[in-house]
């Protein structure tokens, strides 16, 4: 499977959602339902990654459960360069634009690229840009967080990724944020750029999700929604909105 074809083709007919599942917060088995859930519910993809405490082992587990269960397209979000697997569909190439560690940005990418070579991984490459709040992975990771009013920084992370050639650019307010990225900074990056735009962090309802859809998110990542809610009918309406659908 080609997975970023699958996405741009999927994009081409609306907003999708992705489910996000970290494998460091439940054994694979549980991601297993969370996905078959997800996929029940009417999610496109699933992305597994956390900020911390993800192996290659909890990778290739959780990764082959989710494919067993729901037979969604199933992309690693790495947080680092330590787990690969090639039980995985695709990896994001990721760039964390803003980090002020310069391993962030292309040391880890250049350590792991002879890896993912060997391992016959789809790259699909992505700059990724933290915005406040920023939580977890915004600290982790060394973000310079772009503040919620800095709408024409956002704007020019965007232009960037697009003059390097990357496939997707991601806004991510961080997860468990107490507010969603602002939806005049996903208008304006969306009206500036013509790559595929991301955008993740603490959407929780349907109307955040909504919201995000209406400023012009291509693809709207959720992750703890789905580890705090079993509710398939409310799981729904969230994705609904996300899709607008
Ligand atoms: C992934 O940050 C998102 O990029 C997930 O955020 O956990 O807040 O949904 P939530």
């Amino acid at each position: 499977m080609n997975v970023k074809q699958y996405l741009l083709d999927k994009i081409a007919n609306g907003t999708l959602h992705v489910a996000l599942i970290d494998p460091d917060k439940q054994p694979a088995e549980t991601a297993g339902e969370i996905a078959e859930r997800m996929k029940n519910a009417g999610t496109d993809a699933v992305f597994i990654g956390g900020s911390t405490g993800v192996t290659s082992e909890n990778l290739a587990s959780t990764a082959k459960a989710i494919k067993e269960r729901s037979g969604l397209p199933v992309i690693h979000f790495p947080g680092g360069p330590d787990a690969l697997s090639r039980e995985v569909d695709c990896i994001l190439y990721m760039c964390m634009m803003n980090s002020e560690k310069l391993d962030n940005v292309i040391g880890y990418q250049v350590m792991a690229a002879p890896y993912i070579k060997k391992l016959g991984i789809e790259a699909v490459s992505m700059g990724y840009v933290i915005v406040e709040p920023g939580m977890k992975v915004g600290e982790v990771g060394k973000a310079k967080v772009v503040k919620r009013e800095e709408v024409d920084l956002a704007v020019a992370y965007g232009l960037a990724a697009e003059m390097y050639g990357m496939s997707f650019f991601y806004l991510e307010a961080g997860s468990g944020a107490d507010r969603p990225v602002p939806p005049e900074m996903i208008r304006a990056v969306k009206s500036a750029i013509s790559i595929p735009l991301i955008v993740g962090g603490g959407i929780r309802t349907p109307e955040a999700a909504a919201a995000a859809r209406e400023a012009g998110a291509d693809i709207i990542v959720t992750g703890t929604l789905l580890e705090r809610c079993d509710d398939g009918e409310y799981l729904g309406s969230v994705v609904r909105a996300a899709k607008g659908q």
